[in-house]
């Protein structure tokens, strides 16, 4: 039997997190043959809270779930991990300005950062969902300089995914049929969602995306939109802002990374920018990449089509 892999979920007290651990215990993440000990990370006014997901897992009796560890303590949470997906935050609140909820990831990251670089397993690999992801991934790195750069990267597999789902939805065809759109930039509506090498398995082959849709107006505008708004849209129906999504993304993300790709296949990661692009090196930047050996690789040459250039303001880095 395979050795259990160690997962770290931190703010799995949250609703993200409530979605995301069954999805762990059940194999959705690293496949359903491998064991999984979970790791959840909380602050104390969510310890109570924290202690009920844990019961839950227990009553859940997932046969692949091989131990929880539910704690406060960073170092705790952090040793000996072989993954983590970091979900916890401080959340923008209204009245705040954006700089003031930067102070306060600085100090979390900083803090998690430094308890990761001393205690996770080697070679960990690290995925920041919580916003501003693309930022929050960057002041890890900066203050885990010991992990290396490739290691760390944020999720934008949501945006993705929703682009995947609104293409399918629009042409009325199976999503796993369509694949190889593009997500540049950073997870916020300053993102583009880019369709111009995407494809449709259908009866008669791989068909581009654009051939099919016949609607350039749809996929420059409303397509656009629509996935860069969603976030908005979700929180406007629900309530509550996107979790189950965002696990399965997170799932997602984290599966291709260690399982690989599929041959022809490529997704969106918020990875280090080597200059690719003209992206500028060293910002955590959504490229297309296909991953083999636990390792992802930036996409080349996708950028024959021009696309608007307005992603790549100095706004769009920092958000
Ligand atoms: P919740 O507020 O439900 O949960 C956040 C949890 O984090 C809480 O339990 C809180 O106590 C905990 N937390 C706060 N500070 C912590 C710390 N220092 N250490 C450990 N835990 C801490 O938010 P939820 O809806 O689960 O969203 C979590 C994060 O994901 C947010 O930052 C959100 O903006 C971000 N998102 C990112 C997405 C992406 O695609 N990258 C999409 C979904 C989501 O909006």
């Amino acid at each position: 039997a395979k050795e259990p892999v160690r997962v770290l979920v931190t703010g799995a007290a949250g609703q993200i997190g409530y979605a995301l651990v069954p999805m762990i215990a059940r194999g959705v993440m690293l496949g359903t043959d491998q064991p999984v000990i979970l790791h959840m990370l909380d602050i104390p006014p969510a310890a109570e809270a924290l202690n009920g997901v844990k019961m839950e897992l227990v009553d859940a009796a997932f046969p692949l779930l091989k131990g929880v560890v539910a704690t406060t303590d960073a170092v705790e949470a952090c040793t000996g991990v072989n993954i983590a997906v970091m979900v916890g935050g401080f959340p923008r609140k209204e009245g705040m300005e954006r700089k003031d909820v930067m102070s306060k990831n600085v100090s979390i990251y900083k803090a998690q950062a430094s308890a990761l670089e001393q205690h996770a397993a080697p070679n960990c690999k690290v995925l920041v969902v919580a916003n501003p992801a693309n930022t929050n991934a960057l002041i890890l790195k900066e203050f885990a300089p010991s992990i290396p750069a490739k290691n760390i990267t944020c999720l934008t597999r949501l945006d993705h995914n929703r682009a995947l789902g609104q293409i399918s939805e629009k042409l009325n065809v199976q999503v796993s049929d369509v694949k190889n759109v593009i997500i540049w930039g950073n997870h916020s509506s300053s993102q583009y969602p880019d369709v111009n090498h995407a494809t449709v398995n259908t009866a008669a082959g791989e068909k581009p995306v654009r051939e099919l849709v016949k609607d350039d107006a749809w996929l420059n505008g409303e397509f656009i939109t629509t996935v860069q708004q969603r976030g908005a849209a979700i929180i406007k129906a629900r309530k509550l802002s996107s979790a189950l999504s965002a696990a399965s993304s997170a799932c997602d993300h984290i599966r291709d990374w260690v399982l690989g790709t599929p041959e022809g296949t490529w997704v969106s990661m918020g990875v280090y920018s080597d200059g690719s692009y003209n992206v500028p090196a060293g910002l955590i930047y959504s490229f297309p990449v296909t991953c083999r050996n636990g390792e992802w690789t930036i996409v080349q040459g996708t950028d024959a089509i021009l696309y608007p250039m307005s992603f790549l303001s100095p706004i769009a880095f920092c958000f």
